[in-house]
């Protein structure tokens, strides 16, 4: 939770050019939900994950080249850097059948 309040004066800081894109997605039953998420090129993108299980899951990507812990009923802020049009899969690193794509445009 505590990273929702650095998200935003970061994003305020920037121009609009620069000013970050918001995505959220949650996961239920270890599954994403939706588990495909669009998001706009060339912005930094800020995903906000909530895991709605009773267990713990990470948030990880290998193109995005991120990993987060999200404890259960928790919720998380992941930041990635602005992205080239494309298909980034993301997982959940305990539970690896547990898949999604962001899809940058
Ligand atoms: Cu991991």
């Amino acid at each position: 939770m505590t990273l929702l309040g650095i998200a935003v004066p970061f994003a305020s800081e920037h121009t609009n050019a620069q000013q970050s894109a918001s995505v959220a997605i949650s996961v239920k039953d270890h599954h994403f939900q939706p588990s495909q998420v669009s998001a706009p090129a060339n912005r930094p993108i800020s995903i906000k994950v909530k895991n709605l299980d009773a267990t713990p899951m990470e948030f990880e990507s290998t193109s995005l080249r991120v990993e987060k812990v999200i404890a259960a009923g928790s919720e998380g802020v992941v930041n990635v850097r602005a992205l080239a049009p494309g298909r980034y899969e993301f997982f959940d690193d305990f539970h690896q059948e547990t898949r999604g794509t962001l899809v940058v445009q």
